[in-house]
């Protein structure tokens, strides 16, 4: 088999990717390891900042999004035993955020796929990337007992953390950053309608909890958990006694518990690999680079990547230009590191760690009370979490 571009993993950044291409009549097979609804099964992001929305719509799938998506205009921050809420709206000059899960980003971006018969090859085993340093990559896989090969003019790893591209650029070219946080998150979702029309994220004595939303009628919690619990071993029951415990007495009484549909625990990371291309091949999305879920933003810089991939590769093939592609990789570093950054901030202003002296959630009291009286404060936490913009501090350079 011929492509033009050969994009390894059918998640998010894949197929968009794939849809963004085939808007500019780029031809692409997408590769991905495992079924169509195992991906799908994968209960995983929340909340779309504007420039995530603004590509769908690019793609031509934004209409069951914005029929379905909850815009929201602020989020809430409970510490200290109250809440404080972050006018995000106000203090950004009018930026929102959406709700809308990455499972149902995901499914219109597969419905979209499969009615314009796009080629995508589901439970392809032992899928590897070949000569990327050349004019001439290819990718093979196995399918149904069958080797097979796909000849194409670049490879875009949209295979998240743990997938093949990554680990196949040579050690000798790579850099790879890291921080592995001592705590995970344990995440459950259920159809009840949820505590709060915003989101709360809150900073407890017992730990980090979120309430999150999926729709009027679908709720998301996530409960700081130590990295030795096991999900088997958390009840219904005991996740509701123990969100209970973190929250204030109106979420308390607000709370409206029922079964669960999925609950997982989550590791919380940071990591950045440099640079995100190897000749041939790209990296996007989770295959490059990872938040700590705090701040919302993996899947949102999973498709500013993918934006910066598809303009580079357009340029290539429209206007015989190799410059985007030469820059690709620092385009998305830089907005990278601003989320990296956030993400990390966010994420040890809010959650308690082992061995942490008394003074330590003082400290974090302090800080949140700063933040949350100061105007500079608010618009610091407003301005990242809606999305700093894809051109931020280019004036300044
Ligand atoms: P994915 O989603 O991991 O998809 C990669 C795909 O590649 C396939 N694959 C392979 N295919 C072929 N060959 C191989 N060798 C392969 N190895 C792997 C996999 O099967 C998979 O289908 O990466 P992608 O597309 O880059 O998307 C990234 C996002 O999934 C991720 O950044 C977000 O989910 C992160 N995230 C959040 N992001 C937000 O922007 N807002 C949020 O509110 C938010 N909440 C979250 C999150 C992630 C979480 N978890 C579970 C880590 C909340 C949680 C709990
Ligand atoms: C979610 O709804 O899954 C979600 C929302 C906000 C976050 C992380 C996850 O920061």
């Amino acid at each position: 088999m011929r492509t033009q571009v050969a994009i390894v993993g059918g998640g998010p950044s894949g197929l968009l990717l794939g849809q963004l291409l085939h808007k500019a009549g780029i031809d692409a097979v997408i590769v991905e390891r495992v079924s169509g609804d195992y991906v799908l099964g994968r209960i995983r992001a929340g909340i779309l900042e504007q420039v995530s929305i603004d590509l769908m719509d690019e793609a031509g799938v934004g209409a069951r999004m914005h029929k379905e998506g909850l815009v929201h205009e602020g989020i809430e921050m409970l510490f200290g035993g109250e809440r404080h809420r972050v006018d995000l709206n106000k203090l950004t000059g009018g930026k929102n955020v959406m709700v809308y899960g990455q499972t149902e980003l995901t499914r219109d971006l597969m419905e979209a796929r499969s009615a314009a018969g796009l080629p995508t090859v589901y439970e392809a085993q032992n899928v590897r990337v070949h000569e990327f340093d050349s004019t001439h990559p290819y990718v093979t896989y196995e399918k149904n007992g069958k080797s097979e090969r796909i000849d194409c003019d670049f490879i875009a790893g949209c295979d998240g953390f743990h997938g093949v591209c990554r680990a196949s650029a040579p050690r000798s070219a790579i850099k790879e950053y890291e921080k592995v946080y001592p705590f995970g998150w344990l995440g459950l979702l259920a159809d009840t309608p949820p505590v709060n029309h915003e989101l709360i994220y809150v900073n407890s004595p017992r730990g980090f909890a979120l309430c999150s939303q999926r729709s009027a009628t679908r709720s998301r919690y996530y409960l700081q958990v130590p990295l030795t619990d096991k999900v088997e071993e958390w009840t219904d029951d005991a996740f509701w006694q123990e969100l209970k415990l973190r929250l204030d007495d109106k979420g308390r009484r607000d709370l409206v518990t029922g079964p669960s549909i999925e609950k997982s625990i989550a590791p919380l990371r940071s990591f950045v690999t440099e640079p995100l291309r190897f000749g041939r091949m790209f990296l996007a999305g989770d295959a490059g680079h990872i938040v700590p879920p705090t701040g919302a933003k993996g899947l949102n810089l999973a498709a500013t990547d993918v934006k910066f991939l598809h303009d580079a590769i357009v340029e290539f093939y429209k206007d015989k230009s190799e410059a985007g592609i030469d820059d690709y990789s620092r385009k998305c570093l830089g907005r990278i590191w601003r989320a990296e950054r956030f993400s990390w901030w966010f994420t040890q202003l809010m959650h308690r760690f082992p061995h942490d002296e008394a003074i330590t959630s003082k400290f974090q009291n302090a800080e949140l009370d700063y933040l949350m009286n100061s105007e500079s404060g608010l618009k610091t936490i407003a301005e990242n979490y809606v999305g700093l913009p894809l051109d931020f501090g280019a004036s300044k350079r």
